[in-house]
Protein backbone atom coordinates (compact mmCIF):
# COMPACT_ATOMS: atom_id res chain seq x y z
CA UNK A 1 0.00 0.00 0.00
CA UNK A 2 1.19 3.57 -0.99
CA UNK A 3 -0.37 6.87 -0.39
CA UNK A 4 0.89 9.93 -1.55
CA UNK A 5 0.16 12.95 0.03
CA UNK A 6 0.51 16.13 -2.10
CA UNK A 7 0.86 20.07 -1.66
CA UNK A 8 0.62 19.96 2.20
CA UNK A 9 2.81 22.21 4.36
CA UNK A 10 5.09 19.85 5.83
CA UNK A 11 5.67 20.61 9.04
CA UNK A 12 8.42 19.25 10.68
CA UNK A 13 10.35 20.66 14.59
CA UNK A 14 13.23 22.27 12.09
CA UNK A 15 11.21 23.86 9.22
CA UNK A 16 8.59 23.63 7.17
CA UNK A 17 8.03 23.72 3.40
CA UNK A 18 5.92 22.37 0.67
CA UNK A 19 6.44 18.66 -0.04
CA UNK A 20 4.47 15.91 -1.05
CA UNK A 21 5.08 12.88 1.65
CA UNK A 22 5.22 9.11 -0.14
CA UNK A 23 4.68 6.17 2.44
CA UNK A 24 5.42 2.94 1.31
CA UNK A 25 3.72 0.19 3.42
CA UNK A 26 4.26 1.60 6.87
CA UNK A 27 7.01 3.93 6.81
CA UNK A 28 7.66 7.22 5.19
CA UNK A 29 9.64 6.38 1.59
CA UNK A 30 10.28 9.71 0.49
CA UNK A 31 9.90 13.77 1.11
CA UNK A 32 9.74 15.31 -2.23
CA UNK A 33 9.59 18.76 -3.94
CA UNK A 34 5.99 18.83 -4.79
CA UNK A 35 4.91 16.73 -8.56
CA UNK A 36 8.71 15.66 -8.70
CA UNK A 37 9.04 12.02 -9.91
CA UNK A 38 10.86 9.55 -8.28
CA UNK A 39 13.85 8.04 -10.76
CA UNK A 40 11.65 8.58 -13.52
CA UNK A 41 8.90 7.26 -12.31
CA UNK A 42 5.87 9.65 -11.97
CA UNK A 43 4.94 9.09 -8.19
CA UNK A 44 1.03 9.90 -8.28
CA UNK A 45 0.38 7.54 -11.18
CA UNK A 46 2.09 4.82 -9.27
CA UNK A 47 0.73 5.03 -5.51
CA UNK A 48 -2.99 3.29 -4.57
CA UNK A 49 -4.01 6.55 -2.41
CA UNK A 50 -3.56 10.53 -2.96
CA UNK A 51 -4.36 12.57 -0.71
CA UNK A 52 -4.37 16.59 -1.57
CA UNK A 53 -2.94 18.93 1.61
CA UNK A 54 -3.03 21.63 -0.24
CA UNK A 55 -3.70 24.51 2.14
CA UNK A 56 -2.78 22.22 5.09
CA UNK A 57 -0.12 21.22 7.54
CA UNK A 58 1.37 17.80 7.48
CA UNK A 59 2.80 17.36 11.18
CA UNK A 60 4.18 13.80 12.43
CA UNK A 61 2.07 11.91 14.80
CA UNK A 62 1.32 13.90 17.93
CA UNK A 63 3.06 11.83 21.23
CA UNK A 64 1.69 11.99 24.85
CA UNK A 65 3.79 10.85 26.67
CA UNK A 66 1.95 10.99 29.82
CA UNK A 67 -1.01 8.98 30.04
CA UNK A 68 -3.25 7.00 32.72
CA UNK A 69 -5.21 4.27 30.77
CA UNK A 70 -7.38 2.40 33.13
CA UNK A 71 -5.27 2.78 35.83
CA UNK A 72 -6.27 1.52 39.43
CA UNK A 73 -5.83 4.90 41.34
CA UNK A 74 -8.09 6.66 44.16
CA UNK A 75 -10.13 3.64 44.99
CA UNK A 76 -11.60 3.11 41.17
CA UNK A 77 -10.05 2.90 37.82
CA UNK A 78 -9.11 6.07 35.65
CA UNK A 79 -12.56 5.34 33.34
CA UNK A 80 -10.90 5.00 29.75
CA UNK A 81 -9.59 1.47 28.53
CA UNK A 82 -6.60 1.07 26.29
CA UNK A 83 -8.94 1.05 23.75
CA UNK A 84 -11.30 4.29 24.40
CA UNK A 85 -8.25 6.29 25.56
CA UNK A 86 -6.10 5.12 22.51
CA UNK A 87 -9.03 5.66 20.14
CA UNK A 88 -9.94 8.83 21.55
CA UNK A 89 -5.94 9.90 21.25
CA UNK A 90 -6.21 8.96 17.46
CA UNK A 91 -9.13 10.88 17.01
CA UNK A 92 -6.88 14.22 18.16
CA UNK A 93 -3.72 14.10 15.75
CA UNK A 94 -2.29 11.63 18.59
CA UNK A 95 -0.21 8.44 17.09
CA UNK A 96 1.55 7.37 20.14
CA UNK A 97 1.06 7.03 24.04
CA UNK A 98 3.65 6.13 26.51
CA UNK A 99 1.76 4.98 29.60
CA UNK A 100 2.40 4.14 32.96
CA UNK A 101 2.78 0.49 34.53
CA UNK A 102 1.56 1.00 37.91
CA UNK A 103 3.87 -0.73 40.79
CA UNK A 104 2.05 -0.32 44.50
CA UNK A 105 4.22 -0.84 47.18
CA UNK A 106 4.97 -4.53 47.94
CA UNK A 107 3.79 -5.67 43.99
CA UNK A 108 7.19 -6.96 42.01
CA UNK A 109 7.48 -4.19 39.17
CA UNK A 110 8.05 -7.16 36.53
CA UNK A 111 4.71 -8.96 37.24
CA UNK A 112 3.05 -5.16 36.74
CA UNK A 113 5.24 -4.76 33.67
CA UNK A 114 3.38 -7.91 32.13
CA UNK A 115 0.09 -7.11 33.14
CA UNK A 116 0.18 -4.08 31.42
CA UNK A 117 1.16 -5.99 28.17
CA UNK A 118 -2.12 -7.83 29.05
CA UNK A 119 -4.33 -5.21 29.39
CA UNK A 120 -2.88 -3.13 26.11
CA UNK A 121 -2.26 -6.25 23.75
CA UNK A 122 -4.72 -5.93 20.87
CA UNK A 123 -6.34 -3.55 22.33
CA UNK A 124 -4.82 -0.36 21.01
CA UNK A 125 -5.71 2.33 17.92
CA UNK A 126 -2.16 3.40 17.75
CA UNK A 127 1.46 2.84 19.17
CA UNK A 128 2.61 2.53 22.78
CA UNK A 129 5.30 2.16 25.26
CA UNK A 130 5.30 2.17 28.80
CA UNK A 131 7.05 4.27 31.65
CA UNK A 132 7.79 2.47 34.80
CA UNK A 133 6.65 3.75 38.47
CA UNK A 134 8.21 2.19 40.88
CA UNK A 135 6.98 2.83 44.60
CA UNK A 136 8.79 0.62 47.71
CA UNK A 137 12.10 0.58 45.56
CA UNK A 138 12.88 -3.23 46.46
CA UNK A 139 16.39 -4.61 45.45
CA UNK A 140 14.93 -6.94 43.28
CA UNK A 141 13.36 -4.03 41.54
CA UNK A 142 16.78 -2.25 41.04
CA UNK A 143 17.97 -5.64 39.27
CA UNK A 144 14.11 -5.15 37.08
CA UNK A 145 14.79 -1.94 36.03
CA UNK A 146 17.72 -3.28 33.60
CA UNK A 147 15.58 -6.01 32.44
CA UNK A 148 12.87 -3.62 31.53
CA UNK A 149 15.35 -1.27 30.03
CA UNK A 150 16.16 -4.32 27.34
CA UNK A 151 12.10 -4.38 27.05
CA UNK A 152 12.34 -1.04 25.72
CA UNK A 153 10.85 0.63 29.26
CA UNK A 154 13.92 3.61 29.42
CA UNK A 155 12.23 5.78 31.90
CA UNK A 156 10.77 4.83 35.94
CA UNK A 157 8.78 7.30 38.27
CA UNK A 158 8.92 8.52 41.51
CA UNK A 159 6.55 9.85 43.63
CA UNK A 160 7.57 12.37 46.46
CA UNK A 161 3.99 12.91 47.64
CA UNK A 162 0.58 10.09 48.18
CA UNK A 163 1.92 8.67 51.21
CA UNK A 164 0.73 4.84 51.40
CA UNK A 165 -0.17 4.69 47.50
CA UNK A 166 3.04 5.90 45.47
CA UNK A 167 5.37 7.76 47.96
CA UNK A 168 9.08 6.84 48.14
CA UNK A 169 11.12 8.47 50.80
CA UNK A 170 14.31 10.36 49.70
CA UNK A 171 16.67 7.57 50.22
CA UNK A 172 14.62 5.27 48.07
CA UNK A 173 14.41 7.72 45.34
CA UNK A 174 18.63 8.12 45.93
CA UNK A 175 18.73 4.49 45.33
CA UNK A 176 16.65 4.72 42.31
CA UNK A 177 18.80 7.12 40.81
CA UNK A 178 21.98 5.86 41.11
CA UNK A 179 20.76 2.72 39.46
CA UNK A 180 19.54 5.33 36.35
CA UNK A 181 22.91 7.43 36.31
CA UNK A 182 24.99 3.70 36.08
CA UNK A 183 22.41 2.34 33.37
CA UNK A 184 21.23 5.69 31.59
CA UNK A 185 17.56 5.34 32.00
CA UNK A 186 15.41 8.70 32.79
CA UNK A 187 14.20 9.41 36.26
CA UNK A 188 10.43 10.70 35.94
CA UNK A 189 9.30 12.64 38.95
CA UNK A 190 5.98 14.06 40.57
CA UNK A 191 7.38 16.26 42.58
CA UNK A 192 5.05 18.08 45.65
CA UNK A 193 5.79 17.92 49.39
CA UNK A 194 3.73 15.18 50.01
CA UNK A 195 3.83 15.20 53.92
CA UNK A 196 2.82 19.23 53.93
CA UNK A 197 0.31 18.57 51.81
CA UNK A 198 -1.30 15.52 54.04
CA UNK A 199 -0.97 18.03 57.17
CA UNK A 200 -2.89 20.98 55.14
CA UNK A 201 -5.68 18.76 53.73
CA UNK A 202 -6.55 17.40 57.34
CA UNK A 203 -6.52 20.33 58.78
CA UNK A 204 -9.13 21.44 55.72
CA UNK A 205 -11.41 18.44 56.25
CA UNK A 206 -10.93 19.01 59.97
CA UNK A 207 -12.36 22.10 60.46
CA UNK A 208 -14.60 21.31 57.71
CA UNK A 209 -13.19 23.01 54.65
CA UNK A 210 -14.64 19.73 52.51
CA UNK A 211 -15.68 21.27 48.64
CA UNK A 212 -13.08 20.59 45.95
CA UNK A 213 -11.53 24.01 46.22
CA UNK A 214 -9.59 23.36 48.86
CA UNK A 215 -7.98 20.62 47.02
CA UNK A 216 -5.64 23.46 45.13
CA UNK A 217 -5.54 24.94 48.27
CA UNK A 218 -3.82 22.40 50.26
CA UNK A 219 -1.15 21.73 47.59
CA UNK A 220 0.26 25.11 47.44
CA UNK A 221 3.30 26.43 44.75
CA UNK A 222 5.75 25.80 47.41
CA UNK A 223 5.20 22.35 48.03
CA UNK A 224 5.76 21.73 44.56
CA UNK A 225 8.86 24.61 44.39
CA UNK A 226 10.42 22.92 47.68
CA UNK A 227 9.84 19.12 45.91
CA UNK A 228 11.01 20.53 42.59
CA UNK A 229 14.80 21.57 44.40
CA UNK A 230 14.84 18.35 46.16
CA UNK A 231 14.52 16.30 43.71
CA UNK A 232 16.92 18.31 41.23
CA UNK A 233 19.61 17.81 43.96
CA UNK A 234 18.74 14.82 44.50
CA UNK A 235 19.56 14.07 40.50
CA UNK A 236 23.00 16.46 40.97
CA UNK A 237 24.06 13.73 43.48
CA UNK A 238 23.65 10.90 42.23
CA UNK A 239 24.38 12.30 38.21
CA UNK A 240 20.87 10.75 37.32
CA UNK A 241 19.03 12.57 34.42
CA UNK A 242 15.82 14.04 35.81
CA UNK A 243 12.42 14.63 33.99
CA UNK A 244 9.93 16.49 36.29
CA UNK A 245 6.10 15.63 35.62
CA UNK A 246 2.68 18.16 34.54
CA UNK A 247 4.69 20.90 35.89
CA UNK A 248 2.36 24.03 37.22
CA UNK A 249 3.81 26.25 39.50
CA UNK A 250 5.97 29.52 37.62
CA UNK A 251 8.62 28.44 40.99
CA UNK A 252 9.07 25.18 39.93
CA UNK A 253 9.99 26.07 36.33
CA UNK A 254 12.10 28.48 38.10
CA UNK A 255 13.52 25.64 39.63
CA UNK A 256 14.17 23.45 36.65
CA UNK A 257 15.54 26.21 34.58
CA UNK A 258 18.37 27.53 37.25
CA UNK A 259 19.70 23.60 36.76
CA UNK A 260 19.66 23.60 33.63
CA UNK A 261 21.71 26.94 33.18
CA UNK A 262 23.83 24.87 35.97
CA UNK A 263 24.14 22.18 33.44
CA UNK A 264 21.79 19.63 34.96
CA UNK A 265 20.10 16.88 32.75
CA UNK A 266 17.32 18.33 33.73
CA UNK A 267 13.96 18.88 31.63
CA UNK A 268 10.15 19.57 32.35
CA UNK A 269 6.56 18.47 31.11
CA UNK A 270 3.83 20.63 31.68
CA UNK A 271 0.60 20.23 30.73
CA UNK A 272 -2.72 21.64 28.93
CA UNK A 273 -4.34 22.49 31.91
CA UNK A 274 -1.52 24.26 33.41
CA UNK A 275 -1.42 26.68 30.64
CA UNK A 276 -5.04 27.51 29.79
CA UNK A 277 -7.23 26.33 33.10
CA UNK A 278 -6.68 28.44 36.55
CA UNK A 279 -7.70 27.87 39.98
CA UNK A 280 -10.20 30.87 39.78
CA UNK A 281 -12.19 29.43 37.20
CA UNK A 282 -12.43 26.06 39.19
CA UNK A 283 -13.98 28.44 41.89
CA UNK A 284 -15.82 30.28 40.00
CA UNK A 285 -17.69 26.58 38.28
CA UNK A 286 -20.92 26.77 40.92
CA UNK A 287 -23.66 26.93 38.56
CA UNK A 288 -23.92 23.75 36.02
CA UNK A 289 -25.52 20.73 37.67
CA UNK A 290 -23.15 19.68 40.52
CA UNK A 291 -23.59 22.94 42.31
CA UNK A 292 -20.45 23.66 44.55
CA UNK A 293 -19.32 20.48 43.68
CA UNK A 294 -18.84 21.32 40.29
CA UNK A 295 -14.71 21.88 40.86
CA UNK A 296 -14.45 18.67 41.16
CA UNK A 297 -14.30 18.12 37.38
CA UNK A 298 -10.80 20.19 37.42
CA UNK A 299 -9.34 17.82 40.49
CA UNK A 300 -6.05 16.68 39.27
CA UNK A 301 -2.26 16.86 40.67
CA UNK A 302 -0.30 19.22 40.43
CA UNK A 303 -3.32 21.27 40.94
CA UNK A 304 -4.65 24.43 38.77
CA UNK A 305 -3.22 27.47 40.18
CA UNK A 306 -4.08 30.69 40.55
CA UNK A 307 -4.06 32.93 37.27
CA UNK A 308 -3.51 36.17 39.68
CA UNK A 309 -0.18 34.57 40.70
CA UNK A 310 0.98 34.53 36.94
CA UNK A 311 1.54 30.12 36.68
CA UNK A 312 -0.16 30.20 32.97
CA UNK A 313 1.66 33.19 31.28
CA UNK A 314 4.81 32.15 33.21
CA UNK A 315 4.20 28.55 31.48
CA UNK A 316 3.71 29.46 27.79
CA UNK A 317 6.64 32.01 28.19
CA UNK A 318 8.53 28.72 29.55
CA UNK A 319 6.73 26.73 26.66
CA UNK A 320 8.79 29.50 24.07
CA UNK A 321 12.01 29.53 25.44
CA UNK A 322 12.70 25.90 26.18
CA UNK A 323 12.58 26.34 30.31
CA UNK A 324 9.48 23.73 29.74
CA UNK A 325 10.66 21.19 26.84
CA UNK A 326 7.28 19.81 26.02
CA UNK A 327 3.81 18.85 26.33
CA UNK A 328 1.84 15.88 27.89
CA UNK A 329 -1.52 15.40 29.15
CA UNK A 330 -1.35 13.52 32.26
CA UNK A 331 -4.74 11.60 30.71
CA UNK A 332 -5.91 10.35 34.18
CA UNK A 333 -10.25 10.56 32.97
CA UNK A 334 -12.59 9.69 35.85
CA UNK A 335 -17.06 10.05 35.54
CA UNK A 336 -18.70 12.79 37.80
CA UNK A 337 -21.05 9.95 38.42
CA UNK A 338 -19.95 6.90 40.49
CA UNK A 339 -15.85 8.43 40.60
CA UNK A 340 -15.73 11.85 41.26
CA UNK A 341 -18.86 11.93 43.35
CA UNK A 342 -17.19 9.56 45.92
CA UNK A 343 -15.13 12.90 47.35
CA UNK A 344 -18.53 14.45 47.59
CA UNK A 345 -18.48 15.50 51.78
CA UNK A 346 -14.43 15.46 51.57
CA UNK A 347 -12.33 16.57 48.69
CA UNK A 348 -9.44 14.31 49.61
CA UNK A 349 -11.06 11.61 48.01
CA UNK A 350 -12.18 12.73 44.60
CA UNK A 351 -10.10 10.79 42.49
CA UNK A 352 -7.03 12.87 41.11
CA UNK A 353 -7.49 13.57 37.29
CA UNK A 354 -8.44 15.12 33.88
CA UNK A 355 -8.51 13.67 30.60
CA UNK A 356 -7.22 15.88 27.76
CA UNK A 357 -5.64 12.88 25.35
CA UNK A 358 -8.21 13.84 22.81
CA UNK A 359 -7.27 17.53 22.79
CA UNK A 360 -3.64 18.14 23.36
CA UNK A 361 -2.70 18.44 19.60
CA UNK A 362 -6.04 20.90 19.07
CA UNK A 363 -5.03 23.02 22.27
CA UNK A 364 -1.67 23.37 21.86
CA UNK A 365 -2.49 24.76 18.11
CA UNK A 366 -4.50 27.51 19.05
CA UNK A 367 -1.22 28.66 20.98
CA UNK A 368 -0.14 29.14 17.24
CA UNK A 369 -3.15 30.77 16.42
CA UNK A 370 -2.78 32.92 19.45
CA UNK A 371 1.03 33.73 18.91
CA UNK A 372 2.48 32.20 21.99
CA UNK A 373 4.62 29.12 20.44
CA UNK A 374 5.48 29.25 16.75
CA UNK A 375 4.35 26.65 14.09
CA UNK A 376 7.52 24.32 13.94
CA UNK A 377 7.44 24.70 18.47
CA UNK A 378 3.88 23.04 18.54
CA UNK A 379 5.34 20.02 16.59
CA UNK A 380 8.27 20.13 18.90
CA UNK A 381 6.99 20.08 21.92
CA UNK A 382 4.21 17.80 20.72
CA UNK A 383 5.86 15.40 18.79
CA UNK A 384 9.57 15.44 17.99
CA UNK A 385 11.01 16.43 21.50
CA UNK A 386 9.04 13.93 23.28
CA UNK A 387 10.00 11.09 20.97
CA UNK A 388 13.88 12.17 21.56
CA UNK A 389 13.09 12.46 25.35
CA UNK A 390 11.89 8.82 25.32
CA UNK A 391 13.99 7.26 22.73
CA UNK A 392 11.79 7.29 19.63
CA UNK A 393 13.19 9.61 17.78
CA UNK A 394 14.09 8.69 14.02
CA UNK A 395 10.71 6.67 13.97
CA UNK A 396 8.98 8.87 15.66
CA UNK A 397 8.68 12.77 16.03
CA UNK A 398 9.46 13.75 12.38
CA UNK A 399 8.79 13.62 8.96
CA UNK A 400 11.66 11.91 7.12
CA UNK A 401 12.74 9.13 5.29
CA UNK A 402 13.01 5.98 7.08
CA UNK A 403 10.42 7.08 10.04
CA UNK A 404 7.19 5.47 10.73
CA UNK A 405 4.21 6.22 8.49
CA UNK A 406 2.71 8.74 11.51
CA UNK A 407 1.05 11.68 10.08
CA UNK A 408 -1.85 14.04 10.82
CA UNK A 409 -2.84 16.14 8.14
CA UNK A 410 -4.05 19.67 10.61
CA UNK A 411 -6.57 22.49 8.44
CA UNK A 412 -5.66 25.78 10.04
CA UNK A 413 -9.13 26.94 7.97
CA UNK A 414 -11.33 23.95 9.70
CA UNK A 415 -12.78 24.84 13.37
CA UNK A 416 -13.03 22.02 16.68
CA UNK A 417 -15.89 22.74 19.09
CA UNK A 418 -14.50 20.74 22.21
CA UNK A 419 -16.23 19.02 24.38
CA UNK A 420 -19.69 21.03 23.52
CA UNK A 421 -22.57 18.21 23.74
CA UNK A 422 -20.27 15.40 23.79
CA UNK A 423 -18.10 15.99 20.91
CA UNK A 424 -15.46 14.06 22.59
CA UNK A 425 -14.64 10.32 22.34
CA UNK A 426 -13.22 10.01 26.08
CA UNK A 427 -14.74 7.92 28.18
CA UNK A 428 -16.24 10.57 30.69
CA UNK A 429 -19.29 12.06 31.42
CA UNK A 430 -18.46 14.93 30.88
CA UNK A 431 -15.23 17.33 29.64
CA UNK A 432 -12.58 19.32 31.79
CA UNK A 433 -12.75 21.40 28.51
CA UNK A 434 -16.51 21.90 27.43
CA UNK A 435 -16.65 25.54 25.65
CA UNK A 436 -13.13 25.53 24.55
CA UNK A 437 -13.25 26.82 20.74
CA UNK A 438 -9.79 25.73 18.72
CA UNK A 439 -9.39 27.67 15.16
CA UNK A 440 -8.12 24.53 13.37
CA UNK A 441 -9.04 20.62 12.77
CA UNK A 442 -7.84 17.43 12.54
CA UNK A 443 -8.78 16.38 9.36
CA UNK A 444 -6.71 12.66 8.36
CA UNK A 445 -5.22 10.61 10.81
CA UNK A 446 -2.28 8.18 9.21
CA UNK A 447 -0.78 5.29 11.80
CA UNK A 448 2.23 3.45 10.73
CA UNK A 449 1.33 4.00 7.11
CA UNK A 450 -3.03 2.98 7.61
CA UNK A 451 -5.54 5.94 7.64
CA UNK A 452 -7.43 5.25 11.22
CA UNK A 453 -9.40 8.76 11.10
CA UNK A 454 -10.62 10.34 7.84
CA UNK A 455 -12.93 13.64 7.76
CA UNK A 456 -14.79 12.93 10.99
CA UNK A 457 -14.65 9.26 10.69
CA UNK A 458 -12.82 6.74 12.66
CA UNK A 459 -11.54 4.20 9.98
CA UNK A 460 -9.53 1.62 12.30
CA UNK A 461 -9.74 -1.33 13.91
CA UNK A 462 -8.70 -1.91 17.46
CA UNK A 463 -5.67 -3.50 17.48
CA UNK A 464 -3.88 -1.69 15.36
CA UNK A 465 -1.64 0.04 17.81
CA UNK A 466 1.79 -2.04 18.43
CA UNK A 467 4.04 -2.18 21.20
CA UNK A 468 6.61 0.11 20.99
CA UNK A 469 10.76 -0.88 22.40
CA UNK A 470 11.88 2.47 23.79
CA UNK A 471 15.71 3.24 23.48
CA UNK A 472 17.50 5.61 25.85
CA UNK A 473 16.57 9.15 25.76
CA UNK A 474 18.02 10.78 22.93
CA UNK A 475 18.57 14.12 24.96
CA UNK A 476 22.05 12.63 27.11
CA UNK A 477 25.19 11.65 25.76
N1 LIG B 1 -2.06 13.25 39.19
C1 LIG B 1 -3.31 13.13 38.74
O1 LIG B 1 -4.01 14.12 38.66
N2 LIG B 1 -3.76 11.91 38.41
C2 LIG B 1 -2.95 10.77 38.37
C3 LIG B 1 -1.77 10.84 39.20
C4 LIG B 1 -1.24 12.20 39.39
O2 LIG B 1 -0.12 12.40 39.77
ZN1 LIG C 1 2.00 12.62 39.00
ZN1 LIG D 1 0.44 11.09 35.85
ZN1 LIG E 1 -11.58 19.82 8.33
Amino acid sequence: MKTLIKNGTVVNSTGTATADVLIDGETIAAVLAPGSSLLGFDVESNVDTVIDARGKYVIPGGIDAHTHMEMPFGGTNASDTFETGTRAAAWGGTTSIVDFVVQYAGENILDQYHLWHEKAAGNCAIDYGFHQILSDVQDSSLVAMDELLAEGVSSFKLFMAYKGVFLSDDGQITKAMQKAASNGSMIMMHAENGSVIDLLVQQAVAAGNTSPLYHGLTRPWQAEEEATHRAIMLANLTGAPLYVVHVSARQAVDQIAAARDNGQNVFGETCPQYLYLSLEEQLGAQSGEWGAFEGAKWVCSTPLRSRKEGHQHHMWQALRTNDIQMVSTDHCPFCMKGQKDMGLGDFSKIPNGIGSVEHRMDLLYQGVVDKKISLERWVEVTSTTPARMFGMYGKKGVIQPGADGDVVIYDPNGHTSIGLNKTHHMNMDYSAWEGFEIDGHVDTVISRGKVIVDDNRYVGTKGDGKYFKRGLSQYLI
